[in-house]
């Protein structure tokens, strides 16, 4: 049974050695239209969810046709859909995994559907999260709390559709420094560490309902889609309670960073009301 498959690996100990993990059918397959259709509502109306003060999307395309093709991220809303939240967040399969790291208390923060629509490019540069997140440089510790940086595949990814790939064992590096050179985010080449990217970077090809976990400092990156199909997933971070206070002092004042509770003492618990955006109301507003 799958919820064996979580309880019987030390899932901690692969973040740890190897860093990273692919978790094959984390959702319901049967799920997987029901969140193509959340997120297709959600960049319809991303304009109204802007105005409701809770819009953190990055565009790539402003004028395209099809929503999907407009943004390369949609980040907050992800989190404001009930629907989004108990089939992707709290089920739970993805709670049983995220304890199995992080133990009893949790939230969820940042992360947002990334859309490679078709024949579109949106490279993510070589990085470590950890530089992503300012978090401090410090040297690798075996022992130091991990967050939770996933990937949750709604469509299948390959490497022709711009799947993420990473380098095993890269996070032995320890948080290393990056630079801006002109992309969305601030990057590192792996070359100038000793890595040759053909040979040491595996890409992550994934199934819908997949999901790749990986530590705060592997580099990993994701090319260019050069196919004809979709490539939409979620990445996130889920952190334990225990880290939210210096989460937030190295982060000051970044609103769209959101620590809501996914699991308290072992429970899941709902989206709490006051994030929960109601799809009624969207329409209403849009109306
Ligand atoms: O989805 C992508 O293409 C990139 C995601 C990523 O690099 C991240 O979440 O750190």
């Amino acid at each position: 049974m799958k919820r064996d498959e979580i309880r019987d690996k030390n899932w901690n100990r692969e973040l740890l050695e190897k860093g990273y993990f692919i978790f094959h059918g984390l959702l319901n397959r049967d799920d997987i239209p029901i969140i193509k259709e959340r997120v297709r509502f959600i960049a319809e109306h991303a304009d109204i969810y802007e105005q409701l003060g809770i819009g953190h999307v990055k565009e790539d395309r402003p004028n395209a046709r099809n929503p999907l093709h407009r943004f390369y991220r949609l980040n907050s809303p992800a989190y404001h859909n009930e629907t989004l939240w108990k089939k992707m967040i709290s089920n739970p399969r993805t709670v049983g995994l995220v304890r199995s790291v992080l133990q009893d208390d949790f939230c969820v923060n940042a992360g947002g559907f990334f859309l490679k629509p078709p024949r579109h490019g949106s490279i993510t540069p070589w990085h470590q999260d950890s530089a992503a997140w300012n978090m401090p440089p410090a040297p690798y510790d075996p022992n130091e709390p991990v967050m939770f940086d996933f990937w949750i595949a709604i469509d299948r990814a390959t490497k022709e559709n711009g799947c993420l790939q990473l380098i095993p064992f890269s996070q032995k590096l320890g948080r290393i420094a990056h630079q801006r050179q002109g992309n969305k985010l601030t990057e590192v080449d792996p070359r100038d560490h000793g890595y040759n990217l053909e040979q040491d970077a595996v890409a992550c090809e994934m199934e819908p309902g997949d999901i790749l976990v990986w530590h705060q400092n592997a580099l990993h990156y994701s090319g260019p889609n050069r196919s004809d199909k979709q490539r939409i997933g979620l990445a996130g971070t889920f952190i334990a309670k225990r880290d939210v206070p210096w989460m937030r002092a190295i982060r000051p004042g970044n609103k769209y960073l959101d620590y809501l509770p996914v699991c308290e003492n072992g429970h899941p618990l709902d989206l709490p009301k006051e994030f929960l955006i109601d799809e009624d109301q969207v329409l209403a507003m849009a109306s």
